[in-house]
């Protein structure tokens, strides 16, 4: 009877955590000023997924970005639907690119450290990493 009971709280452990679909890699934040451009490569090992946003714990949303040339200038823009990330395949967030950006903080992380953030997708939810802090000029964001 005893063993039965913990065969089924295995089970049931096991329904919590489901297998991790997305890997977060080489995470990092470049913080410029009162500003931070998070970047970092997330693999997909499932059916695919959307990242909705990134958030930088204790500190604020980042939301996401991304750059275009419009008339021959380098523009940048939020993009409140997200990025995709492809069945099997990669989002990459780097600079020049896609990425996520807090504008202004009141207390920013300081460069040096490593600091914990979330990323929210669709399907898989909330992804916990750490991010090396670095500092940037305006020009790298
Ligand atoms: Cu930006």
């Amino acid at each position: 009877m005893k063993r039965l009971s913990l065969a089924l709280l295995g089970l049931a452990l096991a329904g919590c955590q489901p297998r991790p679909v997305n890997t977060i890699h080489d995470a990092r934040v470049v913080v410029t000023g009162t500003g931070a451009a998070v970047y970092a490569t997330i693999d997909d090992k499932g059916g695919g997924d959307r990242l909705v946003e990134v958030e930088l714990d204790g500190i604020g949303r980042a939301p996401l970005h991304d750059m275009r040339i419009e008339n021959g200038v380098m523009k940048m823009r939020e993009v409140p639907g997200g990025f995709a990330v492809p069945a099997g395949g990669q989002l990459r967030l780097a600079p020049m690119g896609k990425h996520a950006m807090i504008e202004s903080m009141a207390n920013p992380p300081r460069p040096g450290t490593t600091i914990p953030l979330t990323f929210s997708f669709t399907r898989q939810l909330r992804v916990h990493t750490t991010a090396k802090v670095e500092s940037g000029t305006a020009m790298a964001m």
